[in-house]
């Protein structure tokens, strides 16, 4: 692994434009569950679930208890070095972007600036009115939460299953992805559409592309590197003794 992490770190040194695309994993060492490991249930319930369009419109307040339940225990948790060590990363490579698809705000609070969204944020929410979106931290929303403006139903400002994501978000993080010369995949089990097809087009960008997972994913055998363990214990050490 040592060596593994040796010759990743010098393919990143050579390159000057590095993206990243992270996963719900790198947020697991932060005490967030997962969506696909066993603890990723609440209440019986799966996230796929409830984070779709037809489970708000059938029973809002069950979406609702599900979303302050992640509200409260993500307001108790922070990043992690994975977290940090992408800081650093965006510090010392000057064409660094981070792309990730968790909502859970933790590498903005880490103090990544050149991040992009791509699933939304937890901390935003939309009114399904009037379509304002505002920065709402408060852990419980309650279950009907209204429109300061218009009075109508708030919903989580996040892409829920079955939703298109945002297309000029989308066509940056492909922009990002295809220009790239290494990609570093942190932390995702690559079945989420369109998310994981961006390692496809870093790929075929011509960029390096490496895995950093605690288990294989369907995208493994196309990897040109696969580090297999934390991502808190992997990433700090490909930029640690950069110089
Ligand atoms: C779209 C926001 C269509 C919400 C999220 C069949 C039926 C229905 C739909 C589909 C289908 N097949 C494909 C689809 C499309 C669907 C999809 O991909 N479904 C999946 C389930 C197959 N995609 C969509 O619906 C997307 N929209 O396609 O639109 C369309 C097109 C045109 C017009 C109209 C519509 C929208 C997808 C976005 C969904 N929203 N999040 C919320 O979070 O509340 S996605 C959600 O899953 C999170 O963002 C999460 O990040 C993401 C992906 O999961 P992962 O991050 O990979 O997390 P996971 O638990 O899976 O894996 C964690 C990995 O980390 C594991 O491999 C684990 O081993 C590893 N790990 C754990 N601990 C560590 C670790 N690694 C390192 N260190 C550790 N410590
Ligand atoms: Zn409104």
């Amino acid at each position: 692994m040592e060596e593994k992490i040796a010759s990743l770190r010098d393919v990143l040194k050579e390159a000057d434009r590095v993206a990243a695309l992270t996963g719900a994993g790198i947020s697991a060492e932060s005490g967030v569950p997962t969506f696909r490991g066993d603890e990723g249930l609440w209440r019986n319930y799966r996230a796929t679930d409830l984070a779709t369009p037809q489970a708000f419109a059938r029973d809002p307040e069950l979406v609702w208890e599900f979303y302050n339940w992640r509200r409260e225990l993500i307001s108790k948790v922070t990043y992690n070095p994975a977290h940090r060590a992408l800081v650093e990363l965006e510090r010392i490579v000057p064409g660094f972007t981070l792309i990730t698809q968790n909502v859970d705000g933790l590498h903005l609070l880490a103090g990544s600036r050149n991040l992009i969204e791509i699933h939304g944020n937890l901390w935003k929410v939309r009114c399904t009115k009037c379509r304002e979106i505002t920065l709402d931290r408060s852990p419980d929303m309650g279950t009907s939460p209204e429109c300061k403006l218009c009075g109508g139903l708030l919903r989580p400002h996040v892409v829920w299953f079955g939703e298109s994501l945002d297309p000029d978000i989308l066509q940056q993080a492909i922009a990002t992805s295809k220009a790239c010369q290494v990609m570093l995949v942190i932390g995702t089990s690559s079945v989420v559409q369109p998310a994981a097809s961006l390692a496809l087009e870093a790929k075929s960008g011509g960029a390096v592309v490496a895995e950093i997972n605690l288990e294989s994913t369907p995208h493994s055998p196309f990897m040109d590197f696969t580090l297999h363990g934390k991502a808190g214990e992997i990433v700090p050490k490909l930029v640690e003794n950069w110089a």
